[in-house]
């Protein structure tokens, strides 16, 4: 393996479980019921998200790796990037494209992934560092919205948030997101922003609620981390999976709909939930995107936008920007 592998941690597992409890006692008190996306992706969650990115009906995946395929090469010449720091490191095929990119461009020094999840930042780190030998992998385990001071500052960076990720956010969060991150960026490092864009809503309902049923059982998945994580006790077939579109938002929607009565119990929060037949609970929102609001959105943070590549279709966009 190679030397140069470095994992910083500003994350522990007991951070990690005490947000965790906070997150689902806010979330399952207020009203209506609501959960944060960031506990769907466990093993299984996380396994589920990738058959999800394989299925017909959800394109952003597909989307995203078209553009990178055709740009990463205009990417790298025109960031002059030597360091890759992807927040929400992926399944890495795409952090490939762009390592390669900026390796071909003979610039590529360091790449820094930033996750929640050290295990899966460890074998993302070890499988980079394998194949490319002479690049430092400077792995980070925090949480993006709370640690970005933390990053490491080394080199001339380019900022990756890939898969739309940025869509999970309300427009607020996702400004004072930018924000924040903008505030760690030197004038010559760049953010590289994956952004879904609005399309007929027909399409997008059914990029969340795929004919197999996959992302259902994704959104039911939260259930069982609760359950495993909490001492909690749902049923997860006691909840339909939902996407809905909100044309007004401009967002979809993932809800988990009781299907009848429940009364569940939260052992860890000693605290019981009811839920009467009907009633609906927020598991993610996924916002779709505009050029005009991608880039008000950046410019209300501080982001000019340099570039802005869509697929053929017209269907994700990845932004490029300068602070
Ligand atoms: C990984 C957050 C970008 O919002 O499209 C996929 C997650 N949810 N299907 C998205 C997701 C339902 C995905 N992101």
């Amino acid at each position: 393996t190679n030397a140069a592998i470095r994992i910083d941690r500003h994350l522990t597992a007991d951070d990690l479980a005490k947000t965790l409890r906070r997150d689902v006692h806010d979330g399952l008190t207020a009203s209506p019921k609501e959960l944060p996306p960031k506990w769907f992706y466990d093993e299984q969650g996380s396994a589920l998200f990738e058959r999800i990115t394989e299925l017909d009906e959800y394109y952003p995946t597909r989307s995203e790796r078209a553009i990178l395929t055709r740009r990463a090469a205009e990417i790298a010449t025109v960031t002059g990037a030597d360091t890759l720091v992807e927040l929400g490191a992926g399944s890495g095929e795409k952090t490939r494209l762009l390592l390669d990119a900026l390796h071909a461009a003979g610039n590529l020094r360091r790449f820094v992934p930033v996750d929640v999840s050290g295990d899966f930042l460890a074998e993302a780190a070890e499988r980079i560092a394998a194949d490319y030998p002479e690049t430092v992998v400077h792995a980070v385990i925090a949480d993006f919205e709370r640690h970005l001071t933390l990053l490491p500052a080394e080199g001339r960076r380019l900022v990756a948030i890939l898969g739309s990720t940025i869509g999970n956010h309300p427009p607020q969060r996702r400004r004072s997101l930018l924000t924040d991150l903008r505030a760690t960026l030197t004038p010559d490092d760049r953010l590289l922003v994956g952004m879904d864009l609005v399309k007929e809503p027909a399409r997008l309902r059914a990029a969340y609620d795929d004919a197999s049923g996959v992302t259902a059982e994704f959104n039911r998945n939260v259930l069982r981390v609760l359950n495993r994580e909490l001492g909690a006790d749902f049923a997860p077939g006691d909840f339909a999976h939902l996407a809905v579109w909100d044309a007004t938002a401009e967002w979809i929607e993932m809800r988990l709909r009781a299907q009848r009565d429940v009364c569940a119990r939260v052992e860890a929060l000693d605290l019981t939930v009811d839920f009467t037949a009907g009633e609906e609970m927020r598991t993610e929102i996924s916002a779709k995107f505009r050029p005009e609001t991608a880039r008000a959105d950046l410019a209300a943070a501080g982001l000019a936008l340099e570039h802005w590549w869509t697929d053929p279709a017209g269907d994700f966009a990845l932004a490029l920007a300068r602070p």
